[in-house]
């Protein structure tokens, strides 16, 4: 009677093990096919450590900060760092209204298409020190 009582909670430990490392086999493939599939596309890239002062280690907060691109080809940003950022159009504290991707969460991917030639400068809503520029020729 005492041993079956005792035998009972080691199956369910056992099982509960097998569940949790089936799901974490699951999760893990998940991502490396995230990440793949961003890579091909992204243009510009906020690179790990951008969310600290002056963007850590980097001499740019988006790499590069400064990009050219021809009318109605979009442009695509990558948040390569582990913690939030933005692509927002316009200057820290004046936004334009003309784009914003919004928070981006690590490994994502935001695009924008510009519809006319000119300079765009934008910048993270979280990071004062984050500021980038477009500019659209022909
Ligand atoms: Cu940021």
């Amino acid at each position: 009677m005492n041993k079956k009582i005792a035998i009972i909670p080691i199956v369910v430990i056992i099982v509960i093990i097998g569940v949790v490392s089936q799901m974490n086999i699951e999760e893990t493939e998940t991502e490396i096919v995230e990440i793949q599939i961003v890579e091909e596309e992204a243009l510009i890239t906020i690179p790990v450590k951008a969310a600290r002062p002056a963007c850590g280690p980097h001499p740019e907060c988006y790499i590069p900060s400064y990009y050219v691109t021809k009318l109605s080809e979009p442009v695509t940003w990558k948040n390569e760092d582990s913690a939030f950022h933005s692509v927002t159009s316009g200057s820290y504290g004046d936004p334009n209204g003309m784009f914003d991707s919004g928070h981006l969460d690590p490994y994502e991917i935001f695009s924008y298409k510009f519809d006319g030639i000119g300079m765009y400068p934008y910048y993270c809503t979280l990071h004062p020190w984050m500021a980038g520029q477009i500019k659209v020729e022909r």
